[in-house]
């Protein structure tokens, strides 16, 4: 296809908006096979406009248009224009009221944008552009006007009828119908206005700011469901609470309101008020959620919380600034998550998830900057980029400022910008207002793509106690950004004596302190620093805490790093040496080239560090099972210039075999010595036992095949659970295995799950995520099962998502994964775009994998391409790739 049948956005081509709404009223009465919407807004042309004449503009999809009234008076159809995608009315005043009246089918909304159907309610999801899907608007986030609400429905069906703001207004209508009407005081775009009707049940709790106001929480759920709310509503108020007392933000209106619903795009939702949640991130019991559901149920309701001020009070100009309010918003959910529970653990998993998704994004086709400068389709923005490294961006501003200035910068931001629509400068600014630091330098991270790599190089001059560090940084080129420039970099370092002692607080040199690290900052893309009063020559401990997503480039030795893996105090770095050591090694075994091997295969400096590790004094559990866990094979593969998947696959499991059976006794033990069966508690302690049994099995049941004492355990395992924490963990370890404990247990799982949707998904994705010789044909299998749906988001992701990151599988030499997931992608973008789009990831780096390989993945991206009627989701996605 030589011409691009979707024109980009850019960045360069804002401008301001040509008219502004001072309010908006709409009438939503829902019928049984479509919904009839009434828009009446009152607008004004924009002085700041650089346009002062010309037609009014308004963006619509997927509506049937039954009339335009301007001023009260029908507007001719000759005098307005439609097209697929708007309405343009030719000639307006400058102040005017406008009602549109369009009619749409919610039922047949597979796309789950705009209004929807889910297991029998209706919803909204409007971000970023859903609401032209209810009405024709000028759906922009710079357009900012206070919503008023109607909703009629059948009272029977729909007894809960939900909108942003404040209830004031209920009754009866007739033929069994009824009404309500919300009234939202805060002015706010239109992506951020939500709707919900349904047959729903509810929790109330209450929260009372510090300013003594009580307000009223619910969660509105099914029925059945009901029982599941506890841990979400305990978490917002602690949410609610750690907001106030962190960062002085107090609630604004006087019912917050959390609905969970069964088919959503994404995790959560921020509406005002009304947030609408994927129901994952809402339901839990012990019997039904992991400890990870538990967990991430905290952080995406703390997350959603936090957003009223973080995006909603103060809210992005245009999409391109979508990391000024995701990447803040999710730097303070990690905050408030590394406060609730284990810091060092929190920050781990951050760190993970930079490095095996977020690095690999960004060397990828699909790599662009913390602030995009054009897309096709957004929904394709909402990456890990924007939100992850965006939230990294947040975090380098908090440790180069301090704490204490960092909090001045984000007050003066709140105080200076609430109610307005701003730019990722803007939130700079105020940084660098309350701190007296010039931050343009800073900007840099926001427009420039890409890794930065850092190389660092020691000296040390015995006779003068000197310690020197040279620091070098380098960022590969990336997709239309060919150079790249030095950025700014918080160095948060530390250095220890050969007994493990802490000699940062005696150093003298150019540097200041943050906490018990020394902080260097880079900002040259060479550069060096001294040390003095060193009386031998010293380890470093580089990077602490990760202060900058930067790669570095190796530079420490095995024995170095297993020295820091025992001795470092910052926990994080300590974690970080065990883990480079490991991926040292598993490289080693891919490439074949070490230097240092034995005919073990591993060396035996690793299988000590590892031993010591399993037998150290680690107190906090989750962390010790953190410094035990392998990075994973999507992990390693990203420093491969070539990826043989065959190869890393023998290598990966060869080597985890070998230390599992090196460490067996010891992890036995340690198994025996966690393992607990007793009530579940979402407690630190107890998700450390539940964490670290975890891991040791996962090691142990690498050994199984042929040993039935180690499948009995995992068997035992199973049989005694008493929460899904631990059925899983034993599920996943007997799902490696091929033989009759799989099939038992599978079998079990089914028959006593099958009516939890949630639940269900973790079978999908259990078999899909499975290194057994036979996944392909079973994942096949799967999509044939009664309930596998491609209209449900979690089900696909489950499914296709989880099989497109098995490494080894997805690329299996056959070429079976890739026509898999290829005819799947397909056939979903006809039904909903954003998520088909998601599921082209694994396709994005062909160019790494060996020709026959490349052939196939290519070809697969050509079928996307050229597909007849492709969204523009997956156009983009597959035309970038292939590049
Ligand atoms: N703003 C939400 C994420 C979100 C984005 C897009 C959606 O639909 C396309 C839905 C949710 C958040 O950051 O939580
Ligand atoms: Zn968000």
């Amino acid at each position: 296809m030589d011409q691009q049948p979707f024109q980009p956005i850019r960045l360069v081509d804002y401008q301001p908006p040509e008219f502004l709404v001072e309010r908006l009223s709409l009438c939503i009465s829902l019928a049984a096979d479509h919904t009839l919407v009434r828009a009446t807004s009152v607008l004004h042309r924009n002085r700041d406009a650089a346009k002062k004449s010309g037609p009014l503009l308004l963006s619509g999809e997927h509506l049937e248009l039954l009339e335009v009234r301007l001023n009260g008076e029908k507007v001719a159809p000759d005098a307005y224009r439609t097209t697929p995608e708007s309405l343009e009315i030719d000639t307006v005043p400058d102040d005017f009221q406008l009602e549109v009246v369009t009619r749409l089918y919610p039922d047949r909304n597979t796309a789950l944008s705009g209004l929807y159907r889910s297991s029998g309610m209706y919803c909204t999801q409007c971000e970023a552009q859903g609401f032209r899907r209810i009405t024709y608007y000028l759906d922009r986030p710079d357009v900012l006007t206070r919503f008023f609400t109607r909703i009629e429905a059948e009272a029977e069906s729909f007894p809960v009828l939900l909108a942003n703001g404040n209830l004031v207004a209920a009754g009866r209508l007739p033929q069994g119908r009824h009404f309500v009407e919300w009234d939202d005081p805060f002015p706010k775009p239109s992506y951020l206005f939500a709707l919900v009707a349904g047959n729903l049940s509810q929790i109330e709790d209450s929260f009372v700011t510090r300013s003594g106001r009580r307000i009223v929480l619910q969660i509105y759920v099914e029925e059945h469901n009901r029982h599941k709310c506890d841990h979400a509503m305990a978490s917002l108020k602690k949410a609610m609470k750690w907001d106030e007392e962190v960062y002085g933000l107090e609630y604004d209106l006087d019912q917050y309101m959390i609905v969970a619903v069964d088919h959503f795009n994404m995790g959560a939702m921020e509406n005002k008020g009304l947030n609408i949640f994927n129901a994952k991130y809402v339901l839990a019991s012990p019997e039904t959620a992991t400890d990870q559901d538990y967990l991430g149920i905290q952080a995406v309701i703390a997350h959603e919380y936090f957003h009223n001020w973080t995006g909603n009070r103060v809210t992005c100009r245009d999409w391109f600034q979508l990391s000024l309010k995701e990447g803040l918003t999710v730097f303070r959910d990690q905050q408030f998550s590394a406060d609730m529970d284990s810091a060092a653990v929190q920050r781990i998993n951050e760190v993970r998830t930079l490095r095996q998704v977020q690095f690999r994004e960004d060397s990828s086709p699909l790599a662009h900057p913390v602030r995009p400068e054009e897309y096709v389709e957004i929904n394709n923005f909402y990456t890990v980029t924007v939100y992850n490294k965006g939230a990294e961006l947040i975090r380098m501003l908090y440790t180069l400022l301090g704490e204490a200035a960092y909090y001045r910068g984000f007050a003066l931001y709140i105080q200076r910008h609430d109610g307005q629509a701003v730019t990722c400068e803007d939130f700079v600014q105020a940084m660098a207002d309350a701190s007296g630091r010039d931050l343009s330098p800073f900007m840099r991270w926001y427009t420039q793509a890409g890794t930065p790599q850092l190389t660092i190089q020691e000296s040390w001059q015995q006779e003068q106690g000197l310690y020197g560090l040279t620091v070098s940084q380098q960022t590969p080129p990336t997709p239309g950004q060919p150079r790249k420039v030095p950025v700014p970099i918080p160095l948060l370092i530390g250095l220890l004596d050969d007994q493990g002692n802490d000699l940062t607080a005696t150093l003298s040199g150019d540097h200041e302190r943050r906490g018990d690290d020394v902080l260097l900052e880079v900002t040259e893309a060479e550069q060096q620093f001294r040390f003095t009063g060193l009386t031998s020559r010293p380890h470093l401990s580089v990077l602490r805490s990760f202060s900058a997503p930067v790669k570095l480039h190796s530079f420490r030795t095995r024995d170095e790093l297993a020295f820091l893996s025992v001795h470092d105090h910052d926990l994080f770095n300590r974690w970080d040496a065990a883990f480079s050591l490991s991926e040292l090694v598993l490289l080693d075994l891919v490439t074949e080239d070490s230097a240092d091997r034995d005919e073990r295969g591993i060396s035996d400096s690793y299988l000590q560090a590892m031993q010591s590790l399993v037998r150290s004094s680690i107190t906090d559990l989750s962390l010790l099972a953190e410094a035990l866990r392998l990075p994973t094979e999507n992990y390693v593969l990203q420093k491969l210039e070539q990826i043989d998947p065959d190869r890393l696959y023998q290598a990966y499991h060869r080597g985890k075999q070998e230390l599992a059976a090196f460490l067996e006794t010891d992890l036995l033990d340690l198994y025996r010595k966690y393992r607990s069966t007793g009530a579940y508690r979402f407690s630190r302690e107890d998700v450390g036992q539940r964490s670290l049994c975890g891991v040791c099995l996962d090691y142990l049941a690498s050994l199984a095949a042929h040993r039935t004492d180690l499948t009995e355990l995992c068997r035992s395992h199973y049989q005694e659970a008493g929460n899904m924490t631990d059925r899983m963990i034993a599920l996943t370890a007997a799902v490696q295995l091929e033989g009759d404990l799989r099939e038992a247990l599978l079998a079990d799982f089914e028959q006593a799950w099958h009516r939890e949707p949630l639940v269900m998904d973790k079978w999908f994705a259990v078999q899909a995520s499975s290194s057994a010789a036979d996944t392909v044909g079973r994942v096949e299998k799967l999509l044939h099962h009664p309930d596998f749906s491609l209209n449900n988001p979690n089900r696909v992701r489950a499914l296709i998502g989880t099989f497109g990151q098995n490494h080894f599988h997805f690329h299996h030499h056959s070429g079976s994964g890739y026509r898999l997931v290829t005819r799947v992608i397909l056939e979903l973008d006809a039904l909903n775009p954003q998520v088909a789009a998601r599921m082209a990831g694994p396709f994005v780096s062909w160019r790494r994998y060996d020709g026959q390989r490349q052939q196939q993945l290519r070809a697969s991206l050509r079928s996307m391409v050229e597909k007849p009627g492709v969204s523009r989701d997956l156009y983009e996605v597959a035309n970038k790739s292939l590049g």
